[in-house]
């Protein structure tokens, strides 16, 4: 099934809305396959945000994300991808819909609360970058019946 990278920024671990997001995911209805904190290192940052290597905003992006602890996860579900940004909102928070985590938690497009994947390649790249195979857990959620038909 489709899975999707998804990270709490730091400025979301630090905000205490670590659980808000999470709930956000569960009560969509998408599957939680792979969880940690991490304290990332500029390499880790640095690969995570390489197609952003030449705009001017890269640096501060990587420091930012450097600058305290992440939370990674893995989402799993039909439509994921596509479903999880629309969950998150527009990039800068102040265009964001109300209803979604941007519009609702933000103000500023460098402190934007949480990354997902923009794609489903790229989620499959992003996965495998912070995540190793045993780290991912496929389970059967027991309510799958009354979330798919
Ligand atoms: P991410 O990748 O963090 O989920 O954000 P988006 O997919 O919504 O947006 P993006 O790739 O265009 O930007 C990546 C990241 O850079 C920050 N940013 C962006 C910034 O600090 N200044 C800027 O001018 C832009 C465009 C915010 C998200």
């Amino acid at each position: 099934m489709e899975r999707s990278f998804i990270m709490i920024k730091p400025d979301g671990v630090q905000r205490n809305l670590v659980g808000e997001v999470i709930r956000r995911f569960e009560t969509k209805g998408f599957t939680l396959v792979g969880l940690k904190l991490v304290s990332v290192s500029r390499d880790l940052a640095e690969k995570h945000y390489g197609v952003h290597k030449e705009r001017p905003f890269f640096g501060g992006l990587v420091d930012f994300i450097c600058s305290g602890p992440v939370v990674a996860m893995v989402w799993q579900g039909d439509g994921v991808v596509a479903s999880a940004r629309k969950l998150i909102g527009a990039t800068n928070p102040l265009n964001a819909e109300p209803g979604t985590i941007r519009g609702d938690f933000g103000v500023s497009v460098g402190r934007n609360i949480i990354h997902g994947s923009d794609a489903i390649e790229t989620a499959q790249t992003e996965i495998k970058l912070w995540f190793s195979d045993s780290e991912l857990v496929s389970w059967e959620p027991c309510n799958k019946a009354w979330l798919y038909e």
